[in-house]
């Protein structure tokens, strides 16, 4: 799916604004025509709607809410096709105009839209009204622990609520991951407009020829038109950073060359960009690109042909009062600390994130691997996930739509099909689940880019799938979960386990290790949740690491403090990170930087 664009055949009209919001108390609250009169407040879009207000209801809200506004399509649009999109609505979204329902979508962190024509006419003004269901259960993704099946707190059944009606477990939302559930109209609305024949999709494969300077890119433009017309009026012309046009192509589908091609390197290399401009018919459309290739090779990852070494961590999309809402100078800042601590990449953990921040990625050269919402497919080990959770189908639908939505960004290198599910108890189960995914992440991907599982701590003998992905990420907490504070007893467990690890004979990398830091808590002797602790505890795995020749990534947990929902292992969100939420650095922050800054991207293993 295309990033909407402006530009001189399409325009943008922002939704972004003040809508009128409720939540709503029960399913037969809403009817498809309400109009939101009297009985409303106002809320921010795009932001989650949780901390907006002062009031626990907003916070601890499960079910429906209802958000309304007009919408006009101006008049100056008559000649033209156009699109509501929606970036992203968490977790699910009914979309009414004028009382009519005119599309819905299943999952919060990827986008949908809907074609205006039949509802909306150009100089038609109308009320757009957003149902949102913020529920998580065990056929959505990310999953929720349905009544009487959350591992801990919560779960004295039979205990009222203060929602009449309900009790404990029906009224409040039970997340099964460890993020809050902020949800909402996360993500930008807006209305995009196209030529009648428009450019439907781009797909780019970048290459680098034998000669290893001619840069060389598999395009294909797929449009509204049949096959036979788009092959005679599709232009392509490639331009370089300063707009040069350097190559250029007719026809739907083709290979161009780029003599002298500058390469997409990750910083502090040049993350060289150039744009494939696209005219069809009346249409056109600026798909930006980077020539830069991908391969594992024997226990080594390769950009460019040459082995790369990740240095980073798992992110989220948090922060205060807007939730998980967009916010492009939050997101500008990171970039900004990311480059300060000689980090080069992270895991879009645990959900594929808002589309301009790989866009962001792509221009400041930070390597992304882009994560599905697949995350709490687990079920305490007594119950089989695969058996009892009804998300396959869906699971296949959002690796699909993520992997079509971001194929073309050459920060990408690597997708995560998913994070820390059962791999243990039921390994048969787990492998029929996982593999087809992995199956279809290669089939899907038009640059077939490396495609990995994220694996929790477990009985790694035991477990048969994560040794079958392209690269083994492992996520660890010797030292922190179990072995707790004893640093010597988890390097033992660590570097056993290593060994397990090498035998398999493939890269690996480490996705999560972290300590819980409460920034300001200090010791002389380093014991849990001080800054020393956290510290030692990060230098200790790089120590591990450095030994490993086949080790090809270090991704500690997390960037920043989150949000998580309230519970006896959480004292205001989960303390992991290297900074606060807002953002200041801890001791580990400085450390982390101090050992990044000695290992280069290339050749360092
Ligand atoms: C943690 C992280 C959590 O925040 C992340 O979303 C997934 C968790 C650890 C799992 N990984 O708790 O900080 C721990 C399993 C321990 C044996």
């Amino acid at each position: 799916m295309l990033y909407p664009q402006t530009n001189k055949a399409r325009n943008i009209i922002c939704l972004n604004d003040l809508w009128k919001f409720r939540l709503l108390g029960q399913e037969s609250d809403f009817t498809p025509g309400m109009i939101l009169e009297d009985d409303f407040e106002w809320i921010a879009v795009p932001a989650s709607y949780n901390d907006q207000k002062e009031d626990p209801a907003y916070r601890r809200f499960a079910g429906l809410s209802v958000y309304q506004r007009e919408v006009t399509l101006p008049a100056i649009f008559s000649g033209e096709r156009s699109v509501l999109r929606f970036d992203a609505v968490a977790n699910s979204a009914v979309i009414y105009l004028n009382g009519n329902e005119i599309g819905s979508h299943k999952g919060g962190y990827l986008p949908f839209e809907i074609e205006l024509a039949p509802y909306l006419a150009a100089g038609e003004t109308g009320i757009l009204t957003v149902l949102v269901d913020n529920r998580v259960n065990r056929s959505t993704l990310p999953v929720g622990n349905e009544k009487g099946t959350a591992f801990f707190g919560s779960d004295n059944a039979g205990i009222p609520s203060v929602e009449a009606g309900k009790d404990y477990q029906e009224a409040i939302n039970l997340p099964n991951f460890d993020f809050f559930n902020y949800a909402g109209i996360n993500r930008p609305v807006r209305i995009y407009t196209t030529p009648r024949t428009y450019i439907r999709d781009i797909t780019l494969i970048p290459g680098i020829a034998s000669d290893g300077t001619t840069g060389t890119l598999d395009y294909e433009v797929f449009t509204s038109a049949s096959a036979d017309d788009r092959d005679v009026c599709i232009r392509v012309e490639i331009r370089d950073a300063s707009g040069e046009v350097v190559a250029s192509a007719g026809g739907a589908k083709g290979t161009i060359t780029i003599a002298n091609a500058k390469l997409w390197e990750p910083y502090p290399g040049t993350p060289y960009l150039y744009k494939a401009c696209i005219s069809f018919g009346c249409d056109y459309y600026e798909q930006t690109f980077g020539i830069r290739t991908v391969e594992v090779r024997g226990a080594q990852f390769l950009i460019n042909g040459k082995p790369f070494y990740f240095k980073g961590f798992g992110k989220h999309e948090d922060f205060f009062v807007h939730g998980r809402g967009f916010d492009l100078c939050l997101d500008v800042k990171d970039m900004g600390l990311i480059h300060w601590l000689h980090a080069n990449s992270f895991r879009t953990s645990h959900y594929p994130y808002a589309e301009e921040i790989y866009d962001l990625c792509d221009r400041e050269g930070i390597v992304v691997i882009d994560e599905t919402p697949a995350v709490g497919i687990n079920a305490g080990g007594s119950v089989d996930p695969y058996q009892t959770f009804d998300i396959h189908s869906h699971h296949k639908d959002v690796l699909r739509d993520m992997i079509d939505r971001d194929k073309n960004h050459p920060c990408i290198v690597m997708w995560s099909l998913g994070n820390e599910p059962d791999t243990e108890h039921f390994p048969e189960s787990a492998y029929n689940y996982w593999h087809p995914l992995y199956e279809l992440a290669h089939q899907c991907d038009p640059q077939n880019r490396p495609v990995t599982l994220v694996c929790c701590q477990n009985d790694y003998t035991r477990d048969i799938t994560t040794r079958t992905m392209d690269v083994v990420c492992l996520n660890r907490y010797y030292g922190w979960y179990n072995l707790s504070g004893d640093l010597d007893a988890a390097m033992y467990a660590l570097n056993m386990e290593l060994d397990f690890w090498e035998e398999i004979g493939k890269p690996l990398m480490f996705t999560e290790y972290g300590a819980d830091t409460v920034a300001g808590m200090h010791a002389t002797v380093p014991e849990m949740f001080s800054e020393e602790y956290q510290a030692d505890f990060l230098l200790a795995y790089g120590k591990a690491f450095d030994a490993r020749s086949f080790i090809i990534g270090e991704q500690m947990w997390n960037f920043a403090d989150f949000g998580t929902i309230q519970g006896p292992m959480r004292a205001d969100g989960n303390k992991k990170g290297l900074f606060t939420r807002d953002r200041k650095p801890k001791l580990s922050a400085h450390v982390m930087r101090h050992r990044w800054e000695a290992i280069p991207n290339f050749e360092y293993k």
